[in-house]
């Protein structure tokens, strides 16, 4: 790997810092993850000097038979990996993915329904400051005092607003998504149901989280989450989504280039087929059940410490705690206090938070990372204790150092990058 390391000693420096934080801090935003070192070589190769705008044998310049193999590649694992008909591999990101469904399947100011973002939904599913908003009329869900996706709500939005499109999918919903019922009430409007896996990408292609193929026309995803790749998007098209219209997949990757994007990154696409193959092998299956064990374990650790979840659990990676017992909008200064004692999460909007965005009263968190890294149950329930203690207590300065220091020692027997 250390070849992968420039000369340029401020840049180096920087990333040598950045190593050494992700080997001794317990990373628990539950939308990271850490690549492989062939997913590492693949981002760092020589793909990244070309230009490739179009698709595979139907590029606007010359040279790209090599881009061509390996993006034939991303697509093919892909295909494979989910299950789907059709998939696009260049777009940049999740969001970028999400606006070039809403460039496929309506023009602009139709109407669109998807899970507010303080409910734990994502911008681009309408989200009021997102242009997904701006140049559609959107109409947000919301969850229910349990945590979970108001139905109801929904089945109106559904009959009075007659949507276009819904969105199913979050950033923050530790649940398992009931897609059937959403593609029931999209079949019975003839709305496109588009389910955003961003998440739990890797849930589903280890067999952990119900597939939404035989719902959904449409499946989006970042490819870094949990699926474990480098940061990038793609947008799938379903054999149901082919028969609602068998122009979509022409209608996605037109809004993806030319409509959306320019040159596609070949780098990225490199890396993407190299965390697909790796997703495709067994030992992944095992990976994707552990994280979901890991995240059940350290919910029941700090539950059995007092400490308040949404929902009560977590069927997933992910764990939103509700931090409103101990203050309202103290999710900032409790992600400070853990990030003080090695526990790297992010502050988090709760349903029906009484703070603002900007003050939130929960914090999210998750177990990719450091189910990557190979912990089980067992360190679960510790890092649990660890994150209740400095929740219950989260002014104790001195309680922070002593967790630090037991947490370097934890990360160190669960080495990553070693030679980096
Ligand atoms: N920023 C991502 C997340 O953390 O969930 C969503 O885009």
């Amino acid at each position: 790997m250390k070849e992968l390391n420039c000369t340029d000693p401020e840049v180096d420096n920087i990333i040598a810092h950045e190593v050494l934080r992700q080997k001794e801090v317990l990373n628990m935003i539950p939308s990271e993850n850490y690549v492989s070192p062939n997913v590492l070589k693949a981002i760092g190769s020589v793909l990244v000097n070309k230009y490739a705008e179009g698709y595979p044998t139907k590029r606007y310049y010359q040279g790209n038979a090599n881009t061509d193999a390996i993006e034939l590649l991303a697509i093919e694992r892909a295909k494979k990996l989910f299950g789907v008909e059709h998939v696009n591999v260049q777009p940049h990101s999740g969001s970028p993915a999400n606006f070039a469904v809403y460039m496929a399947t309506l023009e602009p100011g139709d109407t669109v329904t998807g899970l507010a973002l303080p409910d734990g939904g994502h911008l681009t599913h309408g989200w009021k400051v997102s242009a997904t908003a701006k140049f559609f009329n959107s109409i947000q869900y919301h969850v229910k005092e349990d945590g979970l996706i108001d139905f109801d709500e929904v089945r109106k939005i559904a009959k009075e607003n007659k949507p276009k499109l819904i969105w199913c999918g979050a950033t923050a919903y530790p649940r398992e998504f009931p897609f059937e019922e959403f593609s029931k009430i999209a079949d019975e409007i003839n709305a496109y149901l588009a389910v955003d896996i961003a998440h739990i990408a890797g849930l589903v292609a280890g067999g952990v989280h119900k597939s939404p193929v035989s719902y959904a026309h449409i499946i989006t995803t970042t490819t870094h989450k949990t699926l474990r790749g480098p940061r990038g998007g793609m947008i799938m098209v379903t054999k149901k989504g082919l028969e609602k219209d068998p122009e979509l997949a022409k209608k996605i990757d037109k809004a993806v280039f030319p409509g959306m994007q320019g040159g596609p990154h070949e780098h990225t696409i490199a890396g993407i087929a190299t965390a697909l193959g790796e997703a495709l092998k067994p030992e992944f299956k095992d990976y994707a059940s552990q994280i979901v064990k890991n995240a059940k374990a350290l919910a029941e650790s700090l539950m059995e410490n007092n400490i308040k979840l949404v929902s009560n659990g977590t069927d997933t990676h992910l764990i939103l705690v509700d931090l409103t017992p101990f203050g309202i909008g103290l999710g900032k200064y409790i992600a400070v206090a853990l990030e003080n004692a090695g526990v790297c999460l992010n502050a988090n909007s709760i349903p029906k938070d009484p703070s603002t965005p900007f003050k939130p009263s929960g914090i999210r968190l998750g177990t990719p990372i450091l189910t990557t890294r190979g912990m089980k149950e067992k360190e679960m329930k510790q890092v649990g204790k660890y994150i209740a203690d400095v929740i219950k207590d989260y002014q104790n300065i001195e309680l922070q150092n002593k967790i630090k220091q037991e947490i370097i020692k934890l990360c160190a027997e669960f080495p990553v990058y070693e030679g980096l």
